[in-house]
């Protein structure tokens, strides 16, 4: 083989946002491009001679490509041996168990997420750590600073592998071992839940159906769903991934994943819904005509948990990114575990959970996961989800209300609009800015303004600290409004409001989130100025 040195020139846009560097597939094709990034990240990595990395994505366009790159910059740069999902794929949940389960010294995952595929779609690609979780900032920061001043690349001239067959191949002196991760994160679950009783539970009447929307979660869904837990062939939808989604959006929410929600809000729906997103740790939990929000969902879980035979010994605690509801801090409060506000970005939950401060973790932007793995885990929440009805045997709508009635109900949801000129966002938050020393006081309705800051975080493990990761409004009732642009779009800008109010009265838990929040959804316009700032009258994304 020759390693061959390429001389190259930076590009001034590979940024890693809230999840890695993600941009449409067109940007990644252009010469050089996925080469420079990724020898940025072996230059920041800074791997010993022989080391082992994991590699795989979520199926998306480009992905077989892109591995066959890496593999060769990989041999180059002298790592001794990469563990390649087949067929390229890896979900990011189970990824993550590769890295931790074989040791690895860290792994590369190719996705954009829930971002459309296909050759006019995204791409995307992240490095994770030894622990199986996203680099901290301090790592993407460097990656990108090495971005910024590449002039050359390595890689070797070796041949494709045949990434379909499972085995060790050798590229250029390193070992590839092309494995089955199904099987791998399958044992995982199984060690964790209650699959007997889940099985019984499926067996006798009880109706699901996971959407895994053309996506990464297709595969591991069978093997856990059919295969070990004995559900009927129809409890799955476009399980068969493709590699541009079907043309859909793989964002498992209320306005993309519509094929679910048609069936879960019609006539003789099943009992359980969810649905996984394109990498696989995102999940929607949908009952029979009902939607439970991932902040709730969160709490649920928590309040449960000891149900689970993973997690019967207890939590140790619980952590939630700031823009999620608080629906999870009063099943803390109860437990008498401590719970943890972080920024937006699964990867600033990995150092507490490393740290042993935290169990279960969760994010409204619908991912929930535990310190079984360092990355969200979609198929994981929805077992555990089927564990506790499968022992408590109510419906997803009884058991909302019941935790309601116990713990109160955090009234929630998010408005996203995407596509927004960059320059019309970042004035919205401007304005919303320069209002802090004026809003504290300030009567809307029923409301009155408390406080409101631009929120920033302290990591209580490392003493890292992040700043501007979303403005804050807190009403003197406990409710608020928070703004916060996006940090994972490919288009424009995506200004995202979260609202949410605390509401004690059993009577109102039925109500509709919107009509429960119509008024405070009126003030977070009124206070950001947005029709006119943006030009947009209603938001593109509701959840
Ligand atoms: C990523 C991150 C999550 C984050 C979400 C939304 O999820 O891993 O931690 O909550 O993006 O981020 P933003 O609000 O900045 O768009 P995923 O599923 O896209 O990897």
């Amino acid at each position: 083989m020759t390693i061959q040195t390429i001389s190259t020139q930076p590009f001034t846009d590979q940024k890693p946002g809230t999840s890695g560097l993600r941009k449409r597939v067109t940007v990644f094709q252009q010469p050089h491009y996925l080469e420079n990034f990724v020898q940025s990240i072996f230059d920041t990595i800074d791997a010993p001679p022989g080391a082992t990395l994991a590699l795989g994505g979520d199926g998306r366009y480009y992905n077989r490509k892109a591995i066959q790159i890496i593999l060769k910059m990989a041999a180059a740069n002298g790592f001794g041996r990469v563990l390649v999902g087949q067929g390229g794929i890896l979900s990011t949940p189970a990824a993550s168990c590769v890295i931790r389960k074989y040791r690895t010294f860290g792994g590369i995952i190719l996705s954009a997420s829930h971002n459309p595929g296909g050759p006019d779609g995204d791409f995307g690609i992240k490095y994770n750590t030894a622990n199986g979780g996203p680099a901290p900032e301090k790592i993407t920061d460097a990656i990108f600073a090495n971005s910024k001043k590449i002039s050359e690349y390595k890689i070797t001239d070796s041949i494709d592998i045949p990434l379909d067959i499972l085995g060790t191949f050798e590229l250029s002196g390193m070992q590839v071992e092309v494995i089955d991760a199904v099987g791998d994160y399958a044992e995982l679950m199984a060690s964790l839940f209650d699959f007997a009783a889940i099985r019984l539970l499926l067996n006798s009447g009880f109706r699901m159906k996971f959407d895994a929307m053309h996506a990464v979660t297709g595969p591991y869904a069978r093997e856990i769903f059919i295969n070990r837990l004995g559900a009927p062939a129809d409890s799955l939808m476009n399980a068969v991934p493709l590699e541009d989604f079907g043309r859909g959006h793989p964002d498992p929410n209320l306005t993309y994943a519509h094929e679910l929600v048609e069936i879960l809000y019609g006539d003789n729906a099943p009992d359980f819904g969810a649905a996984s997103d394109g990498d696989g740790d995102r999940n929607m939990i949908l009952g029979d005509h009902f939607f439970v929000t991932p902040s709730d969902s969160l709490a649920v879980l928590a309040a449960n948990a000891r149900l689970a035979p993973g997690y019967a010994q207890g939590i140790a605690g619980i952590a939630r990114s700031m823009p999620t509801s608080a629906a999870a801090d009063r099943v803390a409060e109860e437990l008498g575990i401590p719970c943890f506000e972080t920024p937006t970005g699964w990867k600033f939950f990995g150092n507490l959970m490393d740290a042993g401060k935290v169990t279960l973790c969760g994010e409204e932007s619908f991912g929930t996961g535990s310190d079984h793995v360092r990355e969200k885990d979609g198929l994981w929440a929805v077992l555990f989800w089927l564990n506790i009805l499968a022992i408590k045997r109510q419906s997803v709508e009884a058991l909302l209300m019941r935790h309601w009635a116990r713990f109160g109900r955090n009234v929630y949801s998010r408005h996203d609009y995407e596509g927004l000129p960059t320059e019309a966002a970042n004035g919205v938050m401007q304005y919303l800015r320069a209002n802090f020393n004026t809003l504290p006081g300030a009567r809307f309705g029923r409301y009155t303004v408390d406080t409101c800051d631009d929120f920033s975080y302290t990591d209580p493990v490392d003493g890292s600290v992040s700043t501007a990761q979303g403005i804050r409004i807190m009403f003197k009732d406990g409710s608020r409004i928070v703004f916060r642009l996006s940090g994972t779009g490919t288009e424009g800008a995506t200004l995202r409001i979260y609202l949410e109010a605390y509401e004690p009265d059993t009577s109102r838990h039925h109500l509709d989130a919107q009509v429960a929040l119509a008024e405070m959804i009126e003030i977070a316009l009124e206070l950001s100025e947005l029709k006119i700032r943006t030009g947009r009258d209603k938001p593109t994304v509701i959840t």
